[in-house]
């Protein structure tokens, strides 16, 4: 018998199943740029990032990676690597300016071109409709406390259902509704940068909401289009010693109620049809009797779906606060090798948190929407970027996803984010998750080291496929 020797990169693409997607991510206000152009209004980041103090450096997304001027060479520059499908976002202010009103055919085009660009190509498009850019106009309306918001996203998610669903391999509602809520109304480090606790659940409540609307409008428009929504999962766990059994493990236990209550279960329940939970509407009333529900709102929020999107970056470890009976919490680090973020890598996270969802939710595919890393990259003399501890760190999460596959875990797809470096919110321009490096002074794209594998790898998975 002759021993078969295989390569590990050749071995992990093995072990994924044969339609599984590997993709990458981008979002609109992220990338884009041409902020003022063929028709497009402000939206809140545009407002936010301009306001003097708000992001790193004073950075803004008026010109990111000017991908509205360069999309033709980065879908191909997406084919050359050999990416299976493409997350991108569709800026809300661009397709239908000021967020209520006939749709912006210029805007649309831009959409439109897209989609049919990187279908030639062979890369699947898969769109998300809010990645937070909400036209200005709605959030001085109220913005997303305000019940209305909600009608107007499923209109305008009904618009971009119709245009584009037919050719979309993926439509997600929302990406990341804990972030528009509690970062932008919360603890305002995002926009609109509001501070007001009350407002924060009522946005998370009517995101939920207008996910739920949106997703009638989706199914009306384009029945066949595959529907979902993407939430930032948290495994959450107590800054204890394994095994830990002191006097005080169970106000650990308590703070990893909730933290996982607040970021993960106050999601996933109601899109699983749960409704809220009552341990945390309960940890809430101080702030908010939740007046905002309405009856038959959490049947709308339970909209059937046909995948979920998990965002996975890593894990929360947290500790009782400072104050015993209080219900403050704090977030610790256990000294573990960090991103440029300050995020410790977890990759077991990963696992643990897509199992979770697997063991307590009904069974839905799962793709994991975003996962990936910034680091200090550095371009050497030979003008490469040998971006080592990002490799290491996308090698090892896709590792993990291997692992669930091997344990009958429906994942269906993985996208790294991001395609790109990017606007990284209110770090600006100063984190790079990129697979592709950006010189910001040229725009010159050079695909770093983690790219080269990440397009190795696929070659096999495809080769694999192949050769079967
Ligand atoms: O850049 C963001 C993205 O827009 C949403 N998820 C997390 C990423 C990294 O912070």
């Amino acid at each position: 018998m002759t021993d078969v020797v295989t390569d590990p990169l050749t071995t992990l693409a093995a072990s994924f199943p044969s339609d599984f997607v590997f993709g990458a991510a981008t979002a609109a206000y992220q990338v884009e740029g041409a902020v003022r152009e063929d028709g497009r209004t402000p939206s809140i980041w545009d407002a936010f990032s301009h306001e003097p103090g708000r992001v790193a450096n004073g950075d803004t997304g008026d010109v990111a990676v000017d991908h509205y001027h360069r999309m033709t060479s980065d879908v191909e520059l997406m084919s050359d690597l050999g990416l299976g499908a493409y997350r991108f976002s569709i800026s809300w202010p661009r397709l239908q300016p000021g967020g209520s009103g006939p749709v912006n055919t210029k805007g649309l085009a831009f959409y439109d071109r897209l989609v049919d660009t990187l279908l030639d190509r062979g890369v699947a498009p898969w769109a998300t409709l809010y990645h937070w850019d909400l036209p200005v106009e709605l959030e001085e309306a109220g913005g997303w406390p305000a019940r209305d918001t909600a009608e107007r996203f499923a209109e305008y998610a009904g618009i971009v259902a119709d245009a584009l669903g037919d050719r979309l391999h993926g439509l997600i509602t929302l990406n990341e509704p804990w972030c528009s809520a509690f970062l932008g109304y919360g603890n305002g480090i995002h926009a609109p940068g509001r501070t007001d606790g009350a407002a924060a659940l009522a946005a998370s409540h009517h995101l939920l909401l207008g996910h739920g609307l949106a997703a009638q409008a989706i199914r009306a428009a384009a029945p066949e289009t595959p529907l979902g929504i993407t939430l930032n999962l948290y495994p959450t766990s107590p800054a204890l010693p394994e095994g830990y059994d002191g006097p005080d493990r169970a106000a650990y236990d308590d703070a990893v109620r909730r933290v996982d209550g607040l970021c993960n279960r106050w999601f996933l329940d109601p899109v699983f049809g749960r409704g809220y939970p009552a341990d945390v509407v309960e940890d809430v009333r101080p702030t908010s009797s939740l007046e905002f529900v309405h009856d038959g709102d959490t049947e709308l929020i339970a909209a059937p779906l046909d995948f979920l999107g998990v965002n996975y970056y890593t894990r929360h470890m947290v500790a009782p606060g400072a104050y015993p009976g209080t219900a403050s919490v704090e977030f610790r680090k256990r000294g573990w090798p960090t991103t440029a973020m300050g995020w410790e890598v977890d990759p077991d996270g990963l696992y643990d948190v897509v199992r979770r969802v697997h063991d307590e939710y009904p069974a839905l595919p799962i793709y994991l929407t975003e996962n990936g890393a910034a680091y200090e990259d550095v371009v050497s003399a030979d003008g490469q970027v040998h971006d080592v501890e990002r490799l290491a760190y996308l090698k090892s999460h896709l590792e993990a996803m291997a692992r669930l596959a091997a344990d009958d875990v429906a994942v269906a797809g993985y996208f790294a984010w991001s395609l790109v470096d990017n606007f990284e919110w209110a770090e600006g321009y100063a984190k790079r998750f990129g697979l592709v490096h950006v010189d910001y002074d040229t725009q010159l794209r050079t695909p770093k080291d983690s790219a080269r594998w990440y397009a190795s790898l696929m070659a096999a998975h495809r080769s694999g496929i192949l050769g079967a």
